[in-house]
């Protein structure tokens, strides 16, 4: 029997670090083998691969380049880990998949959907996650939070505009595909967030 494939999104300082460990825990006590992972990266290559996209003296990275790359990290990442572990039976709860893709490279950067569309289909097209948990807050609140952290990445220096662009994409595929998706308030108090989580993953995931 296949396992689960949940995903985990969000925009910046949305507490998506904070609530997968959580959500890991539950998952773990209703008797799940949790296989945690993320976006980009989750393995040797795809991490390496990570490392270039986040680099922030990668000024002269391309659009494209980075989309290319971010589909390359997925494919070996697909391969060696997300495949064989849902396979197995595990369930895979995955820090950012192709959603964060639609939201940054089709939302933030503007790349055409038909690319996207396309790069989507050629790696993953038969396997979309279960469960995708959004978690939504207006921009400026999450870029406060992160701004609390150390440098930035090549990613966290971009514009409010940039920022306000990918969550209107995040919610416009929410929108699309509300039987897969969970909205999240994540502008609430941790514990606020958390039963706002708790609860979908009661009704939707179980045991
Ligand atoms: N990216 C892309 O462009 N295309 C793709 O296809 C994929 C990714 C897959 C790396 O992702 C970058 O890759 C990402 C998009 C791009 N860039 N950005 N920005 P990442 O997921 O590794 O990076 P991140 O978005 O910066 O995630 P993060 O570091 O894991 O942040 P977070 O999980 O959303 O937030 P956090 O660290 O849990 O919380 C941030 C702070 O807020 C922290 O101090 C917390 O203690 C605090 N916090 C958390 N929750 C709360 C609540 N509820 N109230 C108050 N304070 C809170």
């Amino acid at each position: 029997m296949l396992g689960k494939f949940i995903t985990i999104e969000g925009g910046e300082g949305a507490g998506k670090s904070t609530m997968l460990e959580l959500v890991a825990d539950w998952l773990k006590q209703a008797g799940h083998q949790v296989v945690r992972t993320r976006e980009p990266g989750g393995t040797e290559l795809a991490e390496s691969l990570r490392d270039i996209l986040l680099d922030k003296d990668n000024v002269g990275l391309s659009s494209l380049t980075e989309l290319l790359l971010m589909f390359a990290a997925r494919a070996q990442h697909l391969a060696e880990l997300i495949r064989p572990s849902l396979a197995g039976g595990k369930t895979v709860l995955c820090d950012r998949f192709t959603d964060a893709t639609w939201a940054y490279q089709g939302g933030g950067r503007q790349l055409p959907r038909e690319e996207i569309a396309a790069l989507e289909t050629l790696v993953h097209g038969d396997l979309q996650p279960d469960l995708t948990l959004l978690l939504d807050l207006p921009v400026e609140q999450g870029m406060r939070r992160a701004s609390n952290r150390g440098e930035s990445d090549r990613f966290e220096r971009e514009s409010l505009v940039f920022f306000t662009r990918v969550r209107e994409a995040y919610l416009e595929r929410a929108l699309a595909a509300p039987e897969r998706f969970a909205v999240i308030d994540a502008s609430k108090e941790v514990e606020e967030v958390w039963s706002q989580i708790e609860r979908v993953l009661q009704t939707r995931v179980g045991s």
